[in-house]
């Protein structure tokens, strides 16, 4: 979608726009993925708060207001911190992010609990993991780097990698995303044990793995590795983490791996770099 076709930018933390919007529309389920990432967050820390948590704040009245169907309100793995096991990071278990995008999210979670338990508003929402895309370009995330590397490997068969080689996320491929996310919204409520903070994971890699994946399709390609400030943020994070609760209370199965997302993506943009609009989003 390119600039001038795009919808025109609304301020989530600001109740009357975003009413405007629901009242125009006659709207009775809300996706809200409106966010500060963990990178950019860590850059504006109170711009952070005020995106995230006015935004859910305005979202979850509104639902209450014009007795919405649904909210779904995604949290992310950036709700850990020190104190929990690396792998297979169970559903229950310490919350203490090191970001303010983390500290949004364990808020967002418990906030939406409240208002199931206290208002009887049916929210839901699923801790992502790194998402990658080749719809959108990287929005300010620690786990950028593994959309920015597809970028670059197609465009200049080479990329400077801001994690270190051996730096573990829990990730997954869009479309797994959105089939999952809708899935939460479409099971049957009276069957959720938890709401708004299930565990939602497809694989986990490394730069170097997905290096050696891209390498497949692209011989040639090089990678370096210059670790950054995000390199810290990455490290609070886990390495991977359980997901049954998921899978036993709506049926959660990601249908994308390392290898198939790795060929889809690269065929995209191969595509979009001939047709001269590999960055145009
Ligand atoms: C970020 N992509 O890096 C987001 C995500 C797994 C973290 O929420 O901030």
């Amino acid at each position: 979608m390119s600039a001038k076709s795009r919808p025109s930018r609304k301020d989530v933390g600001k109740i009357e726009t975003i009413e405007e919007v629901v009242k125009k529309h006659d709207i009775d389920t809300v996706y809200h993925m409106a966010a500060i990432l963990s990178a950019t967050g860590e850059k504006n820390p109170q711009l952070c708060w005020h995106v995230n948590m006015d935004g859910t704040m305005n979202i979850l009245e509104l639902g209450l207001k014009y007795e919405m169907a649904r909210i779904i309100v995604p949290s992310s793995i950036a709700v850990w911190g020190a104190g929990v096991p690396l792998d297979d990071t169970p559903q229950e278990t310490v919350l203490k992010p090191t970001t303010m995008y983390g500290v949004t999210k364990v808020c967002g979670e418990l906030l939406g609990d409240y208002y199931v338990q206290r208002f009887g508003l049916d929210v839901r929402g699923l801790r992502y993991p790194g998402i990658i895309s080749h719809e959108t370009l990287p929005g300010g995330g620690t786990t950028d780097y593994s959309v920015e590397i597809f970028y670059e490997a197609v465009d200049k068969g080479k990329y400077e990698c801001f994690l270190k080689e051996d730096t573990m996320l829990p990730m997954m491929y869009m479309p797994d995303c959105i089939n999952g996310t809708i899935q939460l919204a479409e099971a049957d409520f009276s069957k959720l044990k938890h709401h708004c903070d299930f565990n939602h994971a497809a694989t986990s890699f490394n730069p170097t793995q997905l290096a050696a994946e891209i390498k497949k399709h692209i011989p040639g390609f090089e990678i370096t590795y210059k670790p950054d400030y995000r390199q810290e943020i990455a490290d609070s994070w886990p390495n991977s983490i359980d997901d049954s609760a998921a899978r036993e209370e709506w049926g959660w199965k990601p249908e994308w791996d390392l290898s198939s997302m790795t060929e889809d993506m690269l065929k995209h943009l191969r595509e979009r770099k001939e047709a001269g609009t590999l960055y145009e989003r």
